[in-house]
């Protein structure tokens, strides 16, 4: 139509010699993609190989520099090569219910002999990547035979459970009343200076977990662990106890705001941070009876610690008062912070009550 025939005849003679060379100039253009690709991964593996070569120099040449280092920021684990796995999701370790033993003669350097790989109160598992970094804090005064059986039985416990943790024993100095709930939430200011730790496990000195079934895990909701003592013929002390043992994310105690501070005495703090996680609409679960049992080393009730007789009071207010009462105005001292082998002592002044 309209083309003349001379022409046609001329373009259907050079169409296959325009379509032969179009495709000869893709195939030289990916040929030379290749290469360019393959010269690429051959570089990168270059470099990777000269970093290895570089850091096997810096180990043998910086260790004491290194060492130096982990000093300065109180962090003993970087000296140890980052395992490559995840730990699996139940530890191979575990053994189920544990045979516990309160000998009179046992002694701090025994349980340290028993726990080399514990350092500045914290471990890692050797050979895999923990699933949880776990703080466990212990509010302590006059209580150091308890905490040297709860250190004797906890170390070798989170460790057949392959967790990341480190112990820190908060230590109120002076003699006024005693203030757990206080204590507790100070742990878990200081705690989060040294590593940003997924979970917290507050801790009674005197509890013993005997299942190490019983995970020191964090979980979707904040967890009570000590179902029943020995002390209480293994029941529950009362339908929304949330005492003993408890352990909640690092977002979950933010969340309620952390403890009360104004709990001096025995008594009622425990119950006020239930009705905090309640009233975030948490729901405070438990791991089976069976496994979630405790002994309780035999003590009677400490002087400085005296039933607080306004607990009552206090609870009635939590809902009114818990965003100004809790870490946002919890105001301390801290007088020291040793780190012997087995755990990481907080010594703090925390004041004393209004009146
Ligand atoms: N705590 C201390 N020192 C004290 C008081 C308390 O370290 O002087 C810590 C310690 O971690 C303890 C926790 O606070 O485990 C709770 O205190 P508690 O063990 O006195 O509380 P519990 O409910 O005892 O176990 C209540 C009094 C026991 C009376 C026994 C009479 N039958
Ligand atoms: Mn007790």
């Amino acid at each position: 139509m309209g083309v003349c025939p001379a022409v046609s005849r001329y373009f259907r003679r050079w169409k296959y010699m325009i379509l032969l060379l179009l495709s000869v100039s893709v195939l030289a253009w990916l040929a030379t993609f290749a290469g360019e690709t393959v010269k690429a991964i051959q570089d990168t593996h270059r470099s990777a190989q000269t970093l290895e070569d570089n850091a096997e120099v810096l180990r043998g040449g910086m260790q004491y520099s290194w060492k130096t280092v982990t000093q300065v920021f109180s962090n003993p684990l970087p000296d140890t090569p980052p395992p490559k796995e995840s730990c699996p999701e139940k530890s191979p370790l575990l053994h189920g219910a544990l045979k516990l033993t309160f000998e009179d003669s046992l002694t701090l350097k025994e349980v340290e002999s028993e726990n080399s790989g514990v350092a500045e109160g914290q471990y890692q598992p050797p050979d895999c990547l923990a699933q949880q970094s776990v703080a466990i804090l212990i509010p302590h005064r006059n209580r150091e035979k308890h905490l040297l059986y709860l250190l004797h039985h906890l170390h070798p416990f989170l460790q057949r459970q392959q967790l990341r943790y480190g112990i820190y024993v908060i230590h109120q100095a002076g003699e006024v009343t005693f203030n757990r709930a206080k204590l507790l939430n100070v742990g878990y200011l200081e705690a989060l200076k040294d590593y940003d730790w997924d979970c917290f496990v507050f801790h009674d000195v005197d509890l013993v977990p005997e299942n190490d079934y019983n995970l020191y895990k964090c979980d979707q909701q904040p967890k009570h662990l000590v179902v029943g003592r020995n002390a209480t013929g293994y029941k529950l002390r009362y339908k929304g106890y949330f005492g003993g043992v408890t352990a909640m994310t690092k977002d979950q105690f933010h969340k309620v705001n952390g403890f009360s501070n104004t709990y001096w005495g025995w008594g009622g703090e425990d119950d006020d941070l239930r009705i905090r996680v309640e009233l975030q609409k948490m729901k405070i679960i438990r791991p089976p009876p069976l496994i979630a049992r405790y002994t309780m080393v035999f003590h009677k009730r400490d002087s400085g610690n005296e039933i607080n007789k306004d607990r009552m009071l206090l609870l009635g207010r939590t809902p009114q008062v818990w965003r100004t009462d809790g870490l946002n105005t919890c105001s301390y001292s801290t007088l020291s912070v040793e780190r012997p082998p087995l755990y990481i002592n907080v010594t703090v002044d925390i004041g004393k009550p209004l009146h």
